[in-house]
């Protein structure tokens, strides 16, 4: 379907409040919604349904969907110009999704990438994962399709649920006519996957966790500043971006992304020092970015007023999510 109600093309995206934000969510993710908010006409979600498709302490659950809210106001989204709100206060979610399940072929999600590492950390307790697990990647379908979506600004690990999205959408119009928006993922050229600190060869996750590995968002500056001190490295002398030495690669990126500045500039800035020098500069820059953030999130926090923004983030994406929702259901016969 070709949307013309409007000339901004439409994004949405969201984070899980399944744990401690870190650093590889904001610069995969929240910055580049920041940095691109006056070029799209933007939705940006908590989504907390799909958090518990793992096992979720209640009041640990609530408490972080807080801290996401808190942190997409305080990194910079505007709640005047773009809609952010918690996924489980629009039931249109779940209820699309549920339609979704009943196009989408199991054989689609039997071929996720995602589901098959994060069942065989299971290993053979498979009683131990849930059906949402599995399904998730539907209701992500559903979340975006239900805003007309152009475009999903997500990391590189979710770039295969944004192709499961497209096929669902064209599965739906090709059966009911022409009625959703197939969406495009939108993937940055740098920082689409930072990488764990004591492991670079795993992505930096909120559910890992072996010690130094992520910069957790609201981590003291003593922790971060030591975290990456101890980051894995190598024993060569040069400081350059080369994808053979992960470790360094991954720190030079997460610099990049933070400075601006390019490869060149940054390989000439450190040419010569050591990785002390690297790790020092790199911890300040780490700092000056995430320090006044966590001033603003902590203010946000405390206050009323950001059960206020979602609350009327949440009516907001609700006119819109019903509006998609009669269309489906119409096309369907549910109506
Ligand atoms: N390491 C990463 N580098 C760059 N982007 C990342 N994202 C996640 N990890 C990295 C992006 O952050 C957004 C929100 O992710 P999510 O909360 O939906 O879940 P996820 O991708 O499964 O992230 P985690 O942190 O690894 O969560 P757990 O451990 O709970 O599964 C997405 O755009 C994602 O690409």
């Amino acid at each position: 379907m070709t949307d013309t109600t409007t000339k901004r093309l439409k994004t949405f995206s969201g984070v899980k409040p399944s744990g401690g934000l870190h650093l590889g969510n904001y610069l995969g993710a929240i910055k580049r919604w920041v940095d691109d908010q006056d070029v799209y006409e933007n939705v940006f979600c908590i989504v907390d349904l799909h958090a518990i498709t793992v096992p979720q302490d209640p009041v640990a659950l609530r408490q972080q969907t807080r801290e996401v809210a808190a942190f997409y106001i305080a990194a910079g989204l505007n709640p005047a110009r773009t809609i952010v709100f918690v996924q489980s206060h629009v039931s249109a979610h779940a209820e699309l999704g549920w339609v979704l399940n009943c196009i989408t072929p199991m054989g689609w999600l039997e071929r996720m990438t995602q589901f098959k590492d994060k069942a065989a950390r299971e290993g053979d307790n498979r009683e131990r994962i849930s059906t949402g697990l599995f399904d998730y990647p539907v209701l992500m379908a559903s979340d975006i399709l239900l805003y007309d979506a152009n475009l999903v600004p997500v990391g590189d690990d979710q770039k295969q649920h944004v192709e499961l999205t497209r096929d669902i959408a064209e599965r739906v119009n090709r059966l009911y006519g022409d009625i959703l928006v197939v969406p495009k993922p939108l993937i940055a050229e740098t920082g689409a996957r930072i990488m764990g600190l004591a492991d670079p060869f795993k992505k930096m996750s909120k559910s890992d966790n072996l010690p130094g590995q992520a910069i957790g968002i609201f981590d003291k500056p003593e922790d971060i500043r030591k975290a990456i001190m101890r980051a894995t490295t190598d024993s060569e002398r040069t400081i350059v971006f080369d994808t053979n030495r992960p470790g360094l690669y991954n720190l030079l990126t997460i610099y990049q992304v933070l400075s601006g500045e390019t490869r060149e500039q940054i390989e000439t800035r450190f040419e010569g020092k050591g990785y002390g020098d690297l790790k020092r500069t790199l911890a300040d820059a780490v700092l000056d970015t995430l320090s006044p953030i966590q001033a603003r999130c902590n203010s946000l926090l405390n206050s009323s007023d950001l059960d206020d923004l979602l609350r009327d983030g949440a009516d907001r994406a609700r006119v819109i999510a019903d509006r998609t929702f009669n269309r489906v259901c119409t096309a369907m016969g549910l109506r």
